[in-house]
């Protein structure tokens, strides 16, 4: 599909493509209870490559979002016999929020306030039927547009931009959710700071280009440490990283962190031809409760200081 307005460059034809491509990528929900009408608009959707689920009532495309967080995006009809799409709309916003799923309402009812009905539920977008094809490509395609920049926006807010890790805002907006969730299952979670030693005095012997560069090194080597484990790293600080071990006691902690302590120890980083190890020291506490997070930190750093003023390079609980 490439937009009538548009020439046929090559330009248009690559853009089409990589479109097609990230559509791929883009689950859509069809929710009609009228057969005809579902196939139709799955069948436009499914013309532009996006993967389309169909269904025909607001119960089963509640228990699917609900099974499938990945679907970015409804399209709703109104009138269905149990559930119509405003109420599918507000339980749908209930859970899911209007930037990490699109809703769309479609109606051929001629009453134009079923546009406004289903806005006001908390549908971003309405069109009416019978569709004109491109406008429904066009409103979808802007819909997930949207979604992307949002995204774009999301990880620029929770992201450092030197180490590509975590950042503190991050952190603390999360560790009190998995903290609870591990609490559910009756296991304790562990929190670790982790501190570069001396890493003043690199900076001052090799640059603060070269300092950056260590940082970046270190959070990669952090980031395979934890990769695929759910547990929660970040760059708290200049030279600072906590990673919060959701259900998992103090002792294992200690060992996790060792392991990390020592895979730090073993990067190398060149400097012409003088390749340079650095070591960090880790501060370990075990956390009773999600309310007290701040506090159990402290106690983390406290944990930290002890490790630095024995010498450094070790694990300290
Ligand atoms: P200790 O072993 O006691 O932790 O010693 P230290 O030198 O690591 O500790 P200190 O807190 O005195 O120094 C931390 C240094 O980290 C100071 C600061 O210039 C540097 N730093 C903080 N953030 C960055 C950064 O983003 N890039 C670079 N290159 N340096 C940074
Ligand atoms: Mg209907
Ligand atoms: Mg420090
Ligand atoms: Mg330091």
């Amino acid at each position: 599909y490439v937009p009538k307005d548009s020439a046929f460059t090559l330009e248009t034809l690559v853009a089409t493509a990589k479109r097609a491509l990230a559509n791929r990528q883009t689950r859509i929900l069809v929710v009609d209870d009228t057969a005809a009408t579902r196939k139709l608009l799955a069948h436009m959707l499914k013309v532009q490559q996006y993967q389309v689920i169909e269904v025909g009532s607001g119960a089963e495309a509640l228990s699917l979002l609900q099974a499938n967080p990945d679907i970015r995006l409804v399209v709703s009809d109104y009138y269905m016999p149990d559930m119509d799409g405003y109420e599918l709309t507000r339980r749908i916003r209930r859970e899911f929020a209007s930037d990490r799923l699109r809703l769309i309402g479609v109606s051929s009812s001629s009453d134009r306030m079923v546009s406004v009905g289903f806005l006001k539920a908390g549908a971003n977008d309405f069109i009416s039927m019978p569709f004109i094809p491109e406008e429904l490509q066009c409103r979808i395609a802007s819909n997930v547009e949207t979604l992307e920049q949002l995204e774009q926006l999301h990880s620029l807010a929770s992201r450092d931009a030197l180490t590509g890790l975590f950042n503190r805002r991050h952190f603390f907006a999360n560790a009190g959710r998995l903290i609870e969730e591990a609490q559910a299952k009756k296991r304790k979670s562990t929190v670790a700071i982790l501190d570069i030693d001396d890493f003043k005095q690199l900076n001052d012997s090799y640059g603060h280009d070269f300092g950056d560069q260590a940082l970046a090194s270190v959070a990669r080597c952090l980031a395979q440490s934890v990769e695929g484990s759910g547990h929660l790293l970040a760059r708290i600080g200049g030279e600072e990283f906590a990673i919060l071990f959701p259900g998992v006691d103090a002792k294992a902690a200690m060992r996790l962190s060792d392991h990390i302590r020592v895979d730090v120890s073993h990067e190398t980083l060149a400097v012409g031809d003088e390749q340079i190890t650095l070591t960090a020291s880790i501060g370990v506490a075990e956390i009773d409760g999600a309310g007290h997070f701040d506090q159990q930190l402290i106690a983390a750093d406290r944990a930290l200081y002890a490790a630095k003023r024995e010498g450094r390079n070790c694990v300290r609980l």
